[in-house]
């Protein structure tokens, strides 16, 4: 395992996308796996890159939209990553393979990367593999990662986490425009994006957009845009990217480019602890069944309370034994 990973990893310095790709798979497969990796690759991820996160409603194009941006970041001869995050189905379905078909155009492009990912593993949120494969794409030197999520709520806050600026997607006549925002995904925005602007109807939502991040953002010192855009022939696309770009100086000029990384970096330190110990917890029981034996059952008088109190203490001699092995 580990001369593979070695032959890997160097292949992956010198810019090989296959040996990217399997790299990716093994974060994937396990944790221990992501860790060796990351280990390995941890000078490399140093490097600079900017991450877009697309949010947005089922449908609302923004796989289409995606393609188009990465036009026009080819244009500026940059390299592109895109993870799209496919939250209801991991493996196959009818989004990952539509994600495919409509963004394939750039797969010859050895300067675009284009992945779909699952969320299996995931405690709530983006996987934890999602965010190697982000790490990954940065340490491989891409100059673009755009994360797509579909979905309202909580994926949309679980984007912002991992990106430096998230468009949130929208479309003409989206039912209740404004029920529609009141449900969360404007609150993360940094550029809103008003896909399908050739549909009737289009410059009602752009005036109901428009009021609302008067009424919501007024007050920021960064107020997000909104840029009318068609996914299928790619007008609004050039100004789309040109915020993207200006947001991004925004976020460096103001320092809160480091802000949003060292939170996103918090958020997964954790999700990971809170996920290796959820796991520890689950190993301790699977493995020692006296460990559960040891919890005192008092007939009649059980106290779960006391008794998780005495299990967490159990556990935490368990850590500091084996930590206390490896140092
Ligand atoms: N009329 C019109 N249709 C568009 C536009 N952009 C995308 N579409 C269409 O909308 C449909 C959905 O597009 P996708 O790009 O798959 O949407 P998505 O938001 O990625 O969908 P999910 O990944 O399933 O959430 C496709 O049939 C597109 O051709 C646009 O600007 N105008
Ligand atoms: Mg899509």
């Amino acid at each position: 395992m580990t001369q593979e990973l070695e032959e890997l990893v160097s292949l992956f310095r010198k810019g090989d996308t296959r040996a990217l790709a399997k790299l990716i798979t093994m974060c994937e497969e396990s944790e221990d796996k992501a860790r060796r990796i990351i280990d390995m690759l941890d000078v490399d991820t140093q490097r600079r890159a900017h991450i877009v996160g697309f949010a947005g409603a089922p449908g609302i194009g923004k796989s289409t939209l995606i393609n188009r941006v990465i036009e026009e970041y080819r244009r500026r001869d940059l390299g592109v990553g895109v993870l799209a995050v496919d939250p209801t189905s991991p493996y196959t379905g009818g989004a990952v393979l539509g994600d495919r078909s409509r963004m394939n155009r750039h797969s010859v492009d050895p300067k675009v990367y284009i992945r779909s990912m699952g969320t299996r593993g995931q405690l709530g949120g983006l996987s934890r593999a999602t965010r190697d494969a982000i790490r990954l794409l940065r340490a491989y030197g891409k100059d673009v990662i755009i994360v797509e999520t579909t979905g309202t709520g909580q994926n949309e806050v679980d984007v912002a986490r991992v990106s430096h600026t998230v468009v949130v997607v929208m479309m003409p006549n989206l039912g209740d425009t404004v029920q529609f925002i009141e449900a969360g995904p404007v609150e993360v925005a940094d550029v809103f994006a008003l896909n399908k602007a050739d549909l009737v109807g289009a410059d009602a939502t752009m005036a109901e957009l428009r009021s609302m991040v008067q009424l919501r953002f007024a007050s920021n010192s960064w107020v997000p845009p909104i840029v009318k855009t068609i996914g299928t022939t790619g007008e609004g696309v050039k100004e789309l990217v040109e915020w993207i770009e200006k947001h991004y100086k925004y976020l460096v000029e103001t320092g809160e480019l480091r802000q949003r990384e060292r939170r996103a970096y918090l958020y997964e330190v954790v999700d990971l602890t809170k996920h290796r110990l959820s796991t520890l917890v689950d190993s301790e029981i699977g493995s020692d069944s006296h460990a559960l034996e040891k919890i005192d059952f008092l007939d009649g008088s059980a106290n779960p309370y006391k008794a998780s109190d005495n299990f967490v203490k159990h556990l935490i001699e368990r850590i500091s034994g084996h930590t206390q092995q490896k140092l």
